[in-house]
C-alpha cells in the first residue's frame, strides 16, 4: 500500500524525471535557428515544494495546496557560468510574479531556485507584475524592467477589467535582494520597456511601447526610445519612435522590444515581437531588426515578416497563437539562446550564432508593404536561381 511518505518520495522523482530530461534538437531548421524537442519549464517543472504541503498532519491526502498555471515571458543572462532566467510564473490565482531557474547548458535542466524573488513595493504597490527584461548596465548594477499593472480606478463603477500599465524599475547585484525604485515617469502608458546596455550621451537609454490605453498601442506608433538622466527617479521627456508599425505586416496592431539588443561589429542585433489582427484573435509573432552603434535610434537592416511563429504545440495554450520574448543570452563562443514562450503556457529554447542572425538581418528582404512588391522580390530570387540551376 502506499504511504504518505512513499508518495511523496514517488512527486519528487517525477519531478527530477521532468526537470533532467535531455532536450534534443529539432531535426528539420530553416538555417536561421534551431527549435528544440521539449518546453524547458511548464508549470509542472516548479519545485514540488511550492505546490505540496509535505506535512501529513496538515496534508494527509498529499494533496496540491498551491496551484501553478504557468512559467512564461522570462529575463535571460548569463551569471556564474549559468543560464539564468527570470521567470514569470503565474499562479492559478493569476498573480504573476517572478522566480529564478537556472541550467548548466541553457537548452535543459532548468531548475527553479529555492525561493520566488520578493520584489519590494513601489509607493503605488501594483496587483500584478510580469516580462521582466534584465539588463547588466555598464553603471555595475543588473536591473529588471517589468510590466506593473493596476487596477484603472478611473473606469466607471463596476468595471473591473480596466487596467494600466507602467515600467516598473528594479535593481539587484545578486538576483535575491532587489531594489525598487520608482516606476517610469511617462505621458502615456508603457509595456515592454527595455533599458540599453550602455550609457548613450552619458545617460541611460529606454526602449519604450507608448500605447494609449492596457491593450491598446493606439496612437503608441511603435517602438520608441528615450534618454533618461537619472535612473533613480525616471522620467520619459522626450521619446522618438525608432521602429514604427505598418499596415498590414506583421506589427500592424502592436509591437514591442523583446529582451536588450545584442553588441556585435555591424550594430545592435534587436529581438521584438508584433501583433496582427485576424478573425482568431491577436497573432503574436517575433521580428528582427539591427541598429546602427554609432546611432542606436537609426535603423539599419529591417528584415521583413516574422522571424518565429506559433508552430504545433505553441499554438495552443491560454492565449493561443502567441510567440512572445523577453530574454535571450549570447555566448562567447557566438551561439544565442533565444527564450520564447509559446500562447503565454510554457517556456522554450531556439538556438542560433550571432553570424547567423547578422546574415539573417541584412539579406532577407524588407516587406516592401504590399503584394506586387512581394511577388517582384520573389521573382528576382526565382530568376536569379534558374540562372544558376541551368548552368
Ligand atoms: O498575451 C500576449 C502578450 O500580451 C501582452 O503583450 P503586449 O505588451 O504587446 O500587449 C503582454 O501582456 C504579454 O505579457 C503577453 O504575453
Amino acid at each position: 500500500m502506499d504511504t504518505f511518505k512513499s508518495k511523496v518520495e514517488k512527486l519528487f522523482q517525477d519531478h527530477e524525471k521532468l526537470i533532467t530530461k535531455k532536450n534534443e534538437q529539432v531535426a528539420e531548421s530553416n538555417g536561421v535557428y534551431h527549435r528544440y524537442t521539449n518546453p524547458i519549464l511548464t508549470a509542472a517543472h516548479t519545485p514540488v515544494y511550492w505546490r505540496y504541503d509535505l506535512n501529513e498532519e496538515t496534508n494527509p491526502y498529499l494533496m496540491e495546496r498551491i496551484g501553478m498555471n504557468a512559467t512564461l515571458n522570462s529575463g535571460a543572462m548569463k551569471w556564474n557560468g549559468k543560464y539564468i532566467l527570470v521567470v514569470r510564473v503565474e499562479g492559478s490565482d493569476r498573480k504573476s510574479f517572478f522566480a529564478v531557474a537556472e541550467s548548466p547548458n541553457g537548452i535543459d535542466n532548468f531548475r527553479f531556485w529555492d525561493f520566488p524573488i520578493t520584489m519590494p513595493e513601489d509607493i503605488i504597490p501594483a496587483t500584478n507584475i510580469y516580462d521582466m527584461r534584465l539588463t547588466f548596465h555598464e553603471d555595475g548594477w543588473i536591473y529588471g524592467i517589468f510590466c506593473a499593472e493596476r487596477h484603472d480606478d478611473n473606469a466607471p463603477a463596476g468595471d473591473l477589467s480596466s487596467a494600466t500599465a507602467t515600467a516598473a524599475i528594479a535593481r539587484t547585484k545578486d538576483l535575491v535582494t532587489w531594489e525598487r525604485l520608482p516606476d517610469l515617469k511617462t505621458k502615456s502608458q508603457q509595456r515592454n520597456v527595455v533599458l540599453h546596455p550602455e550609457y548613450v550621451d552619458g545617460k541611460y537609454a529606454l526602449y519604450t511601447r507608448p500605447q494609449d490605453g492596457f491593450i491598446d498601442a493606439g496612437s503608441g506608433g511603435g517602438i520608441g526610445w528615450a534618454l533618461v538622466e537619472d535612473i533613480t527617479n525616471a522620467e520619459v521627456k522626450e521619446e522618438k519612435i525608432i521602429d514604427q508599425r505598418y499596415y498590414h505586416t506583421i506589427k500592424e496592431v502592436k509591437n514591442g522590444e523583446g529582451p536588450h539588443p545584442i553588441k556585435t561589429s555591424k550594430g545592435w542585433l534587436h529581438l521584438a515581437h508584433g501583433v496582427r489582427g485576424c478573425a482568431a484573435g491577436l497573432r503574436y509573432v517575433l521580428y528582427m531588426y539591427m541598429t546602427s552603434l554609432e546611432d542606436p535610434t537609426k535603423l539599419i537592416a529591417t528584415p521583413g515578416g516574422f522571424f518565429m511563429a506559433p508552430e504545433g504545440d505553441e499554438r495552443i495554450g491560454d492565449v493561443s497563437n502567441v510567440l512572445f520574448t523577453n530574454g535571450w543570452i549570447a555566448d562567447d563562443d557566438g551561439t544565442v539562446y533565444i527564450y520564447y514562450a509559446s500562447s503565454d503556457t510554457r517556456m522554450h529554447v531556439a538556438t542560433s550564432t550571432i553570424d547567423k542572425l547578422v546574415d539573417y538581418c541584412f539579406n532577407t528582404p524588407v516587406d516592401g508593404l504590399k503584394s506586387s512588391a512581394s511577388v517582384e522580390t520573389l521573382n528576382k530570387m526565382i530568376e536569379k536561381n534558374l540562372k544558376l540551376m541551368n548552368q
